[in-house]
């Protein structure tokens, strides 16, 4: 049985791994946040009592910053492949929050890779995933491909461009098997509440249901190649059963506007968004990333990958499932609830 250790695995992406990875037969640990409240919402379909038969996940406390703590994990879990997803991953709040995302993203990633490295000289060397993205690109003109120079334009994107190169040095340097997938967007009824189409899709479906009014917005004139996440964490995986390690961009190879995806969204929910879409200067970035539009020709022709899942039905499987949610919300308001998840919106 094959084992894998996932960072991250309590976001969109980890969660999504984890499922894919159960299913091929791995025996799959993660490392979660400690955290005042429960944060493992999107683990809960996989998730069973550690004393309960035929356990394949197994979560252990943990923390990039920390990476004595990671050592440990490594040891106990005795990986085959290490996927590193945990990141401060909002690039709006690495402006606020630039020296932390640094430390996560950027020092987090050494930290993790001089781990490997320790372990490789055991005699053990697990494969190792890097999450890279295309934010790293940034103001390079489209379409964006491996060859394409980096341009980051946030503390997010710069961090991400420095584990980039560090992956890249350490297996140059020390002949480990390390990865780089260049995802672009992706996307999925899990995606974070603060990402802009999960911002759009949840706010349409309070809208509908009149829940909420108003739905405040930044730039809708970006440009971003959104896919479905399901389909991406295939190709993560892809990447560490080739022969040997390379760096692949993964995308759709289609470009929307955020106008066009509230577009889409407003029209499939039945909502005119003009009346009830609002911009908010605070949603602004002090410099943007325009346009992405990503070439995963390499992919395609190495790995065999394909993104399965359109633009339209991504936007209708997140509308879908927030209607649901929404509907849930004002089942518990008719009972006499108060507004659920009103708190915060004022920030997202
Ligand atoms: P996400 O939903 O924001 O999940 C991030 C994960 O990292 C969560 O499990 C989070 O834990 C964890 N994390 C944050 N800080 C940590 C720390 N200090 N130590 C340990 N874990 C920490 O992100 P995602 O969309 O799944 O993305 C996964 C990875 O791919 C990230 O590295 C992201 O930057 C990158 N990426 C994402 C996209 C995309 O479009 N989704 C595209 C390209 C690259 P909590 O649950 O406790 O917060
Ligand atoms: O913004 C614009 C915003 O925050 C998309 C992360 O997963 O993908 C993600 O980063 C666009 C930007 O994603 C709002 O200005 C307008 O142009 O959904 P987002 P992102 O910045 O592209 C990359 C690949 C990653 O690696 C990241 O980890 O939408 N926008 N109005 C808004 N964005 C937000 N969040 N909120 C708004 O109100």
């Amino acid at each position: 049985m094959k084992r894998a250790l996932i960072t991250g695995i309590t976001g969109q992406d980890g969660s999504f791994l984890a499922e894919f990875l159960l299913a091929k037969g791995y025996q799959v640990h993660g490392i979660v946040r400690r955290a005042s409240t429960f944060n493992t919402e999107r683990l809960e379909a996989i998730y069973k009592d550690q004393h309960e038969a035929g356990v394949g996940l197994f979560l252990h406390y943990g923390d990039v910053s920390d990476g004595t703590g990671f050592r440990h994990i490594l040891e106990r879990a005795q990986p085959d492949e290490v996927y590193n997803l945990a990141a401060q991953s909002h690039v709006r709040v690495s402006f606020d929050q630039a020296e932390y995302t640094a430390d996560v993203v950027a020092t987090g990633t050494l930290r993790i890779l001089e781990a490997v490295r320790d372990y490789a000289r055991q005699g053990r060397s697990p494969r190792m995933y890097q999450a890279g993205s295309s934010e790293m690109f940034g103001a390079a003109p489209p379409p964006q491909n491996e060859s394409t120079r980096f341009y980051p334009r946030s503390p997010y994107a710069v961090s991400k461009c420095a584990a980039h190169w560090y992956a890249v040095n350490y297996r140059e340097a020390y002949g480990l098997f390390i990865c780089n997938g260049i995802l672009f967007n992706h996307e999925s009824p899990r995606r974070g509440e603060t990402f802009v189409t999960r911002k759009i899709t949840r706010a349409l479906a309070r809208i509908k249901l009149g829940l909420q009014k108003k739905l405040y917005l930044g730039n809708l004139e970006a440009r971003r190649d959104w896919g479905y996440a399901g389909d991406y964490v295939e190709a993560m995986w892809l990447m560490l059963q080739q022969p040997s390690p390379d760096d692949y961009v993964v995308a759709t190879g289609e470009s929307h506007s955020v106008r066009e995806f509230l577009d889409t969204a407003a029209d499939y929910c039945g909502v005119n968004w003009k009346n009830c879409v609002e911009t908010d200067p605070r949603y602004f970035r002090p410099t943007e990333v325009d346009v992405l539009l990503g070439d995963a020709s390499k992919a395609r022709e190495r790995l065999g990958w394909r993104p399965r899942v359109t633009f339209e039905e991504l936007v209708r499987m997140m509308v879908d499932h927030d209607l649901e949610l929404a509907r849930q919300e004002e089942t518990l308001v008719a009972a006499g609830h108060s507004l659920l998840r009103q708190g915060g919106a004022s920030y997202r």
